[in-house]
């Protein structure tokens, strides 16, 4: 047989492999078979230098026709193939989109955080600034700032965990008051601040006591404030987180830096006023300390008591979310019981 003979044979046969075909790994291996180095085509032109020198061009130009017919012959066949593979995989993979969507469990803020941030707007619509206070402090800031000297009785009033001699787990957010004082321009006007955060304290935790807790300290300062003014104040944050209907009671109390002092108790959530074992049968719960800021704190941090005065507040956010949800016991808020958490979500 001629050499243009084998060739025109192996185009025909290499064709219908190439037809008959239906993966691209075969593909691969008919091409490497025929063209490769190895491979028929190649022993034809290797065989050329045995022809006459006026059949070579002829044989030469035919068996490169041939090779260059079967490359993409070859080319096509893996287009169509790989396009084939492509929309194989595609209809696998087809999303149904009417099918129903998997629960995903998305987490919300802290009740605690959403009574907090809702305080804090009232008081920011009210010309308040928020200052950050440090949880661990000093016991000058602390206590003997706030007019509580070393060995004063009051000191008792707030176990303190303490971390060396002088420094200790802030008992309140208090301290925060003397910083801002003491950094606080008056050319440039009042002083009105809010100040939230954690504080601890040694007590025996039980259905309203907890060894950490939070706290929102107040503080406004200016020439002419008056008591009228706080508990204008008050009255208007209590409005606003509890409505209208709950009793609110002012009880003259005491605290060694204020002067003078009271505690505001709202009416008991449980029982309404009757006596119960949340408000350990009083009627009433207490959740904020208040008064006119002593004379010596003002001036221990510089200000003259003779031109201004001020009132002062710190109040239990976690006391006034027991009240307004009914929560019966405050180790619930850091218990993390997700049960517990989730009723909260909405709010
Ligand atoms: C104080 O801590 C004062 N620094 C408040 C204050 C500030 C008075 C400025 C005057 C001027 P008291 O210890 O009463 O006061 O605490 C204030 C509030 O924190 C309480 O009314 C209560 O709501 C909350 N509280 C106190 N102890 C606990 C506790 N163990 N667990 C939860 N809440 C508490």
């Amino acid at each position: 047989m001629d050499l243009q003979t084998q060739l025109e044979d192996l185009k025909t046969a290499t064709l219908e492999k190439i037809s008959a075909t239906k993966e691209l790994a075969e593909v691969e291996k008919i091409r490497v078979e025929t063209l490769g180095k190895k491979g028929p085509i190649t022993e034809v032109l290797r065989g050329m230098k045995d022809l006459s020198a006026e059949e070579r061009p002829k044989v030469g130009a035919f068996a490169n026709q041939i090779r260059d017919l079967l490359t993409e012959a070859i080319e096509e066949k893996k287009t169509v193939l790989n396009q084939v593979a492509l929309e194989a995989a595609l209809a696998k993979e087809t999303i149904d989109v009417t099918l129903p969507g998997k629960q995903i469990s998305q987490g919300s803020r802290h009740v605690l955080t959403q009574i907090m941030e809702e305080i804090e707007d009232t008081f920011v619509g009210m010309g308040y600034q928020i200052i950050e206070g440090n949880e661990v402090e000093t016991d000058h800031y602390n206590f003997e700032r706030m007019n509580l000297p070393k060995d004063h009785p009051a000191r008792d009033m707030q176990d303190t965990f303490y971390l060396s001699d002088d420094l200790l787990l802030r008992t309140h957010t208090s301290p925060v008051q003397a910083r801002t004082m003491e950094d606080h321009d008056f050319s440039k006007g009042a002083l009105r601040m809010i100040s939230p955060g954690k504080v601890f304290r040694r007590d025996t935790d039980d259905a309203t006591h907890s060894h950490q807790f939070h706290q929102i300290e107040g503080l406004v300062i200016d020439k002419g404030i008056t008591m009228a003014d706080l508990k204008g104040t008050l009255e208007t944050m209590l409005k606003t987180l509890f409505g209208e209907d709950r009793n609110v009671r002012l009880r003259p109390s005491y605290f060694p830096f204020t002067e003078p002092s009271v505690e505001v108790d709202v009416s008991c959530f449980k029982c309404g006023g009757k006596g119960c074992n949340v408000c350990k049968y009083t009627g009433w719960i207490e959740i904020l300390g208040a008064g006119m800021v002593h004379p010596n704190v003002l001036e221990m941090s510089g200000i003259d008591p003779t031109i201004y005065s001020g009132f002062a507040f710190g109040l239990g956010p976690d006391r006034i979310a027991m009240l307004r949800y009914g929560v019966n016991d405050i180790r619930n808020f850091y218990l993390n019981d997700v049960r517990f958490l989730e009723q909260f979500k909405g709010e």
